[in-house]
C-alpha cells in the first residue's frame, strides 16, 4: 500500500473516501494536522464547493496536485496553484445528464407546483376544494444562462418539450441552434423560466441581480442549478416576498447548508439541496475520475481531466 499522505478539502462521495482510504493515507482538514504531517502532503481532494486557498497551499510544501470531484472548482484559487506548479483537475462530463435532469425536475416542480401540491393532498386539503392551477411548461419559453455542456444537456431535454429556448454566454456559439442574447436582463425579460447554469466565481457574482429579476417579471421563474453566488439572494427573497417574481426553484445557496429562514418560508419556492449530481450512478462516475486523476499524476502519466486553465497550451 502506498503510503502517499493526502488532506482532503471538503466531504466527498462515500465511493471515493473508501477508495482513498484504501490507497493513501487521508488526513482531515478539521481540525487542521500538525505542521509536521502537513509538510508532507502531496494531493488534496475535495468537493466541487471546497475552498482551496493559497493560504492553505502556502501549509502544504510538497503539494503536488489538487483532484476536485466536482466539475464546479470557483473554490480553488487556480492561479495561485499554477504559479506554483500544481496541477487543478475536476470531473467535467460524467455528471451533465444527471444536473440537466434536475433542473428540468426543478422547473417542472415549480411550474406544476408538484411539492405545494403534494403537501396539498397530504394536508387533507383535496376534500375543500381543487388544487390551484399551475404554469404549463411545455411550449413556454426558456432561458439559459451559460450555455456549456450542462447548457446544451437543458437545451436538449427542453427541446423535447417543444419549449422556445433563447439563451446568454460571452458570445454566441455557432453551433447551438437557439437564440443567443448578449444581455442577461433583456434574455430574462423574454422568457418564462429563466435557468441558471454557468460557472461560479467572481465573473459571475450577483449576475442575477435585481434588474434581471424585474425583468423576469411577475409570471417569471428563476432555477438555479449552478452556485448560490451568481444570485443576489437578498434581491431574489425581496422579488419573491413581493410576488415580483412568480417563483423561484434553488439547489445552491450563498452559505450552504445554511439557507436563510426567509427564503425557507416562503410558499412560492421549491428547494433542493444542492443535489443536481447526486445519483449514486454519477456520483460513482466522478469518484472514479477524480481518483483516475489523481492517481495518473503520481503514475507520471498525463491527466485525465486538468481543469481548463491547467491544460496544455
Ligand atoms: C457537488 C458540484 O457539489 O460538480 C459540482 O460542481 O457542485 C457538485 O457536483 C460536489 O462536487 C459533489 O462532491
Amino acid at each position: 500500500m502506498s503510503q502517499t499522505e493526502i488532506l482532503l478539502a471538503s466531504r466527498v462521495p462515500p465511493f471515493l473516501m473508501a477508495s482513498l482510504e484504501s490507497h493513501f493515507v487521508v488526513h482531515q482538514r478539521d481540525p487542521m494536522p500538525a505542521p509536521e504531517v502537513l509538510a508532507r502532503i502531496r494531493a488534496i481532494v475535495g468537493g466541487g464547493e471546497a475552498k482551496i486557498d493559497k493560504a492553505l497551499m502556502d501549509q502544504l510544501p510538497a503539494l503536488e496536485m489538487i483532484s476536485i470531484c466536482g466539475v464546479g472548482y470557483d473554490g480553488v484559487e487556480v492561479a495561485a496553484a499554477i504559479a506554483r506548479g500544481v496541477p487543478v483537475t475536476h470531473t467535467p462530463e460524467v455528471l451533465n445528464d444527471d444536473v440537466a435532469d434536475l433542473a428540468m425536475a426543478l422547473m417542472l416542480s415549480i411550474g406544476r407546483q408538484l411539492p405545494q401540491s403534494d403537501q396539498f393532498v397530504r394536508a387533507n386539503q383535496w376534500v375543500n376544494g381543487p388544487f390551484p392551477l399551475s404554469r404549463k411548461v411545455s411550449g413556454a419559453k426558456l432561458g439559459i444562462v451559460g450555455i456549456g455542456r450542462i447548457g446544451q444537456a437543458i437545451a436538449k431535454r427542453a427541446a423535447a418539450f417543444d419549449m422556445q429556448i433563447s439563451y446568454t454566454a460571452r458570445s454566441a456559439k455557432a453551433d447551438i441552434p437557439y437564440a443567443y442574447e448578449s444581455d442577461v436582463v433583456q434574455l430574462a425579460a423574454k422568457v418564462d423560466f429563466l435557468i441558471v447554469i454557468t460557472p461560479g466565481g467572481a465573473g459571475t457574482r450577483h449576475l442575477i441581480n435585481a434588474q434581471v429579476l424585474k425583468a423576469l417579471g411577475a409570471d417569471g421563474y428563476l432555477i438555479n442549478v449552478a452556485r448560490g453566488s451568481v444570485v443576489d439572494e437578498a434581491a431574489l427573497i425581496e422579488a419573491l416576498h413581493n410576488k415580483t417574481i412568480a417563483g423561484a426553484a434553488l439547489d445552491v445557496y450563498v452559505d450552504e447548508p445554511r439557507v436563510p429562514e426567509a427564503l425557507r418560508q416562503l410558499p412560492n419556492v421549491v428547494l433542493t439541496p444542492h443535489m443536481a449530481s447526486g445519483t449514486a450512478q454519477t456520483r460513482k462516475a466522478m469518484s472514479d475520475l477524480a481518483l483516475a486523476n489523481l492517481q495518473a499524476h503520481l503514475a507520471g502519466q498525463a491527466l485525465l481531466t486538468p481543469v481548463p486553465e491547467c491544460r496544455a497550451r
